[in-house]
């Protein structure tokens, strides 16, 4: 099947999930309202291409994935709002905040996250599957992950970083959901564990070549890509990849990551499908937004 065509099922599964508990139409617009804004379906697309690596039917992966974007929209919108980045535009479009107010932003991000995990309750998938899901995403997007990444990244406004410093927050701040994506697809799988600690390592260095693509956009990037959160990190006074290493820098850690991640696919068992892995290697090395 199309990835455009799964996508699009987990989309659909995420606004079936929004409107059969809503009671109130402005958090279900606000809500929608972000699910709908633009977004990559990053996430999403790279647990569904982990899925057809391991020779899995996708169509297992659509409630795990609509979960995990349910997860990753919550936090963009926490993060747009005054009191953290304060950003007015987000993937070209005002931000939840701007147009609903802020009480209600702040409600429709609780109202995703405490819904993704609704969802994933519903998924054909075994117990303890299931379980093991709902263990991982809130591990990932816990204090033991992404939360904590965005308070270390909150701490760490106005200071000079040093680069180990800078990896710490982005392997939480924006690698945890990432890895959590790759982890969910192996759950899904029933993967042996020497796989799954296998990809969990491309995916901590995915997570890496992510973040250090966004901060070479921030610089380099169409209007498009710079009005998706305009120049946030330097209003910030944010250490970034380029701020700390310079453009030549920063492109250098991004090829060295991608070389470390296609070695890692090929130290594979001959039966995983490392072509589909590949594909997002290169989608990100080549990401133009
Ligand atoms: C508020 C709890 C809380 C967490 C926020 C992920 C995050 C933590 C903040 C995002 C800040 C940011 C812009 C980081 C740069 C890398 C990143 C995660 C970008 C957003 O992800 P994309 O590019 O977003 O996949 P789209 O818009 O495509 O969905």
């Amino acid at each position: 099947m199309e990835n455009n065509v799964v996508l699009d099922k987990v989309v659909d599964k995420i606004i079936e999930q929004l409107k059969l508990n809503t009671i109130n139409t402005s958090l279900l617009e606000s809500s929608v309202y972000s699910i709908n804004a633009g977004g990559k379906r990053f996430r999403p697309l790279l647990l569904l291409q982990t899925l057809k690596a391991l020779g899995t039917d996708v169509n297992l992966g659509i409630i795990p994935a609509a979960s995990l974007e349910m997860i990753h929209t919550y936090s963009l919108i926490h993060d747009d709002l005054p009191a953290m980045d304060d950003d007015e535009l987000r993937r070209g479009k005002p931000t939840n905040h701007i147009v609903y107010g802020e009480a209600t932003a702040i409600l429709a991000g609780d109202n995703l996250l405490t819904e993704s995990f609704n969802l994933l309750t519903k998924s054909k998938l075994s117990p303890e599957q299931i379980v093991k899901l709902v263990t991982l995403y809130s591990k990932c997007a816990g204090q033991l992950g992404m939360i904590s990444g965005q308070m270390l990244d909150i701490e760490a406004t106005e200071k000079e970083l040093t680069i180990l410093e800078l990896e710490e927050i982005h392997r939480n701040k924006t690698g945890e959901l990432i890895v959590a994506a790759i982890e969910a697809a192996t759950i899904i799988a029933n993967s042996e564990s020497h796989v799954t600690e296998s990809l969990k390592l491309f995916g901590e260095k995915l997570g890496l070549l992510f973040q250090v693509t966004d901060d070479i956009l921030d610089v380099t990037g169409t209007t498009e890509t710079l009005g998706k959160h305009i120049g946030s990190d330097e209003k910030n006074n944010k250490t970034t990849y380029v701020s700390l290493l310079g453009l030549d820098g920063a492109k250098e850690v991004k090829t060295t990551l991608a070389n470390e991640m296609k070695d890692i696919l090929n130290t594979l068992d001959k039966d995983i499908q490392i072509s589909e892995l590949m594909e997002i290697v290169e989608l990100i090395v080549n990401r133009t937004k």
